[in-house]
């Protein structure tokens, strides 16, 4: 029994044998830094054999952000090597790590490296020689920008990276790379799902929350600077001075860490909370008690970033309630922002009065502002014209908005996917969206190079992400959701990454390295968002979800006043077909695109199978490419999205030795949830269709386990995410889920 207990340890420690991981909640996000093993561990341990104090000499003392960038790397190493390499003020071994910029570091002032092409945000990692002896240097022209190369450079050694010969320059690609918190004062998320907020505003400004830290700091290692603290559905409370002290603390908590502080602002707040009775942006009373208003957050915070702002949209007041322009209403706050150098992110994310076609109304709305905004205002646009479905195809604004600078906004929080509870890793939708070619300056004006602004020469550029963080131990209410976090940051710096790297990159650190490991949940993550989308909507349809919760199947909803709150309203299904017809026969919104995507859309020879149905009403017995009619075609995917949450489930339950019992155990958990509910969307789904179609199903496919009824009768009033009680539901003894 010794002998085989010291011959495990003896295994264990050459790193032969996995030995039972400690138990974790996934707390630590991808910065858990566990100590690395063999080889990896030694050689890293020869390549970093010092850390170098240059700052004796230097121009200034050392910032909060520098010591910040010195304490992580302290922490990442005696984490991953078991021990800190020793500090000293000059490189006197081979293999020192030096970082800093060259206002901090003498050392590195006389190295004169080239650090021109990094901007205010950019690093350089390199290997350099000095006086025969290699020195490893992380360097910046900011101390911020020395923060981010430490998390790069530790980043290398999280995920067995070579140290040798180092060569990296990195530097954004969008300046604004912004998290947006739909957190209300009461402390309730809208579409969250990992908890209560994680701002406690009534401990603050006197007792901020120790995670607030580890927050800033998670958002830094992935190069986030900056997040809108509060609900697009904003209270105008926030911007009363109580609440004004409260967010100058937390900007104080967040600041050394890069990350700015921005607030949704409530377009009547002069009225709510100014004692004025107007909002009209042309008011001469209204805009003065908006430029003090600033005056006073600006003395508060001196580097608060700005306003987000949803106006008109979904009965949040905006200018058109006074009759002016959303040009109107983002000036006037523009021009308060703009003597503080703040920026307002105008949401495009408009509709209602419903004319014909949702997809068109926010393109029919801004395009002709193009070119009517002030410098100090980006549009912030969604990636889909509709609202954040599984699939949708490119927002027409991408490309449309020449003379004003567009941001795109996607969701992380799962709200149409899922929630926590299914596993999708959305790299692949933002991937997807980033890479799709707008055409409007021909061929490869991808979405990236719009809102890189490469393609049309903005002035500001930025990306934005609805926040998928809460209260929850692990932060994002289920492990998995944590690598949407991590995407959207890493995408967000450098919109020409793949997101298989990305979860490659994110599987090893949070995870393990082991290739048994990485190769299975890379490809399960990969595969996952298309899951999603066969299960819930198929073949280009979208909006399929419950009223209001937006949890589980309703494609037969048609009860809401509002027509475009009703599935049947996107799905247009009836006894000759199934899809929206967006041809220049149906709404035309096919017609905001450039001419050879139009042209490419428009066509059921060409138009990509998976928009086939958000583009074209098309008959159940349409012959597709595969030689299958639609509807059978339409059966099968249903079918194949419940597969592959199968194959899902198949993989991660042979992965135990590989992770932690608590996290493996959580994992499966809520992948039993998920099939349980990819099941109950396809046999919905399908139960509501076939009444359509009136067609068999395709050969050895399973009827749906319930009726129609059945599935009809399913009511979940509450549900996470969703303030009240849902609209659309009425009391009943449902029997599935
Ligand atoms: C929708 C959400 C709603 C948000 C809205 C928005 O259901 O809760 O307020 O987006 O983006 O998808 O403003």
């Amino acid at each position: 029994m010794l002998l085989r207990l010291a011959a495990l340890a003896a295994l264990t420690a050459l790193g032969l044998c996995a030995a039972p991981a400690p138990a974790e909640d996934g707390h630590q996000l991808w910065l858990r830094y566990p100590l690395l093993k063999e080889p990896w561990r030694s050689e890293y341990r020869a390549a970093v054999a010092q850390i170098v104090d240059c700052t004796a000499g230097a121009a200034a003392t050392p910032s909060s952000t520098l010591l910040l960038a010195r304490s992580e790397l302290m922490r990442g190493l005696t984490g991953l090597l078991g021990a800190a390499p020793p500090l000293a003020s000059e490189a006197t071994e081979s293999r020192a790590l030096l970082l800093g910029t060259p206002r901090s570091c003498a050392l590195l002032a006389r190295a004169r490296l080239p650090l021109r092409g990094l901007g205010r945000e950019g690093y350089a990692i390199r290997t350099l020689l000095r006086r025969g002896r290699a020195v490893t240097v992380i360097a910046a022209n900011t101390d911020v920008g020395v923060l981010y190369g430490a998390f790069a450079f530790l980043r290398l050694l999280q995920t067995h990276r070579s140290l040798a010969h180092l060569e990296i320059s990195s530097r954004p690609h969008l300046e604004l790379r912004v998290l947006d918190h739909w957190d209300n004062l009461d402390g309730s998320v809208e579409r969250g799902y990992a908890g209560r907020s994680i701002w406690d505003w009534s401990r603050l400004p006197d007792d901020p929350d120790p995670r607030y830290r580890e927050y800033a700091r998670a958002c830094a290692s992935i190069g986030i600077n900056g997040t809108v603290l509060n609900n697009v559905n904003a209270s105008a409370q926030i911007m009363t001075r109580p609440y004004l002290v409260k967010v100058a603390a937390l900007a104080g908590v967040l600041r050394p860490y890069g990350l700015k502080v921005y607030l949704a602002a409530r377009f009547s707040a002069p009225i709510e909370i100014g004692g004025l009775t107007t909002a009209d942006p042309l008011d001469p009373a209204v805009r003065a008690w908006w430029a003090s208003k600033v005056g006073e957050i600006y003395r508060l915070i001196p580097d608060f970033g700005g306003f987000l702002l949803k106006a008109d949209s979904e009965g949040e007041p905006g200018p058109q309630d006074y009759g002016r322009t959303h040009a109107d209403g983002a000036n006037m706050l523009a021009d308060a922002l703009a003597p503080h150098g703040g920026v307002v992110m105008w949401r495009a994310f408009v509709y209602g009065r419903l004319r014909e076609d949702r997809a068109r109304q926010a393109y029919d709305e801004f395009v002709p502002l193009d070119g009517h905004f002030h410098p100090n205002v980006l549009l912030q646009v969604k990636n889909g014209p509709i609202d954040f479905q599984p699939r949708e195809p490119l927002n027409p604004l991408f490309g449309a908005m020449r003379r004003t600078p567009v941001m795109m906004e996607v969701e992380i929080t799962k709200e149409y996917l899922g929630f926590a509870t299914h596993l999708a890793y959305l790299g692949p939708m933002y991937e997807e969206v980033l890479r799709a070619d707008t055409y409007a300056q021909g061929r490869g004006s991808t979405v990236a190079r719009v809102i890189d602004g490469s393609l049309f020469g903005y002035r500001i550029t930025g990306m934005a992400g609805v926040a998928n963080i809460g209260a929850d131990r692990n932060w994002t209410g289920s492990q998995f959701d944590q690598a949407n976090w991590y995407v959207f940051g890493r995408l967000a710096w450098d919109p020409t990454l793949s997101a298989e790297a990305i979860a490659e990159e994110w599987v090893r650190m949070t995870f393990s390295n082991d290739p048994r490991f990485v190769a299975p949940v890379v490809a399960m993550m990969m595969g996952s968002r298309e899951a999603v989308v066969d299960y819930m909507t198929p073949l280009g349809l979208a909006h399929q979800m419950a009223s209001g919760t937006h949890y589980g199947p309703g494609p037969w909803v048609a009860g809401n006043a509002e027509p475009d709150w009703n599935p049947v309203y996107y799905n247009r299904a009836d006894s000759s077909g199934i899809g929206f017809d967006r041809t220049a026969s149906g709404s035309d919104a096919v017609g905001e695109y450039a001419r050879p995507l139009a042209a490419q859309l428009s066509s059921l020879k060409t138009v990509p199978q998976k928009y086939l149905l958000w583009f074209h009403h098309v008959p159940w017995g349409e012959r597709l490419s595969s030689g299958r009619t639609l509807w059978d075609e339409l059966v099968l995917h249903y079918t194949r999205g419940v597969d592959a949450v199968s194959a899902m489930r198949r993989t991660w339950s042979g992965l135990a030795a590989y992770v932690d019992s608590e996290r493996f155990a959580e994992v499966a958990a809520l992948l039993a949830i998920q099939q349980r509910e990819a099941q109950w969307w396809r046999d919905a789904s399908i139960a509501y269709f076939q009444t359509l179609s009136r067609r068999p199903l395709p050969p050895g496919i399973a009827p749906p386990a319930h009726s129609l009824a059945e599935y009809e009768a399913v009511c979940f009033p509450f549900s996470p995410g969703y303030p009240g009680t849902s609209p659309a539901c009425a009391p009943a003894n449902p029997v599935i889920p």
